[in-house]
């Protein structure tokens, strides 16, 4: 039996297609992939989009144990993405509209372990996790214990720090 002793948290999010099977989907597929197992997940919120506007989104997040390195799990998250059909522009420099802009599924690596992370393709904890209602608040339901490694705040705090407004509701 393969060892997992990794623990990551991932992201979820969809505002394209039928995003409620779509991120159902998403996570069969990976608790289905090798060296990965899906220990916890949240419910899925509807989401006001932050940036352009465009159609609320559906947002979750899940616990996952994994014996794949960092950057491996992070090409298996985006294997899955691209299974979606998610168009990637082929340059890391992106327009301003299209960046933030709507996907049929966006896939995050939040927390691996409690490791800092700065490579070219790969930063962690996702440098964007701790304003983000529609990561924390899902967050929070299955990993409140759990700390940011560069402000060691548990997530339960960031989430009591940020505003939630964006929330619109939880669809189970
Ligand atoms: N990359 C580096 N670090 C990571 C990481 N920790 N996790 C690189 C995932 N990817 C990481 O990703 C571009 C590249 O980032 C990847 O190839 C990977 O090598 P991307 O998914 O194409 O970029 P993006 O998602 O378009 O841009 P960005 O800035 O990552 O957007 P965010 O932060 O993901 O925000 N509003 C609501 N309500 N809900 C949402 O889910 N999402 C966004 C996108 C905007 N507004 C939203 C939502
Ligand atoms: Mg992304």
């Amino acid at each position: 039996m393969a060892i997992s002793p990794h623990q990551a948290a991932i992201a979820l999010g969809s505002n394209l297609g039928n995003s409620q099977e779509i991120l159902e989907t998403a996570l069969q597929k990976l608790s289905k992939t090798a060296r990965i197992s899906l220990v916890a997940r949240s419910c899925w919120y509807e989401t006001l989009p932050v940036g352009p506007p465009q159609p609320n989104y559906l947002n979750g997040c899940a616990v996952l144990t994994t014996s794949l390195s960092a950057q491996a799990l992070l090409a298996q998250l985006l294997t899955v993405e691209q299974q979606f059909g998610r168009d990637r522009p082929r340059s890391a420099l992106k327009e301003e509209g299209e960046r933030w802009g709507p996907r049929t599924l966006d896939l995050d690596l939040l927390l691996y372990d409690q490791e800092k992370i700065t490579r070219p393709d790969l930063t962690v904890p996702h440098p964007r996790f701790r304003e983000r209602a529609f990561v924390l608040v899902p967050l929070a339901e299955i990993a409140p214990t759990w700390r940011d490694p560069h402000t060691q705040k548990t997530i339960l705090t960031l989430r009591q720090e940020i505003d939630c407004s964006g929330i619109v509701r939880c669809l189970g």
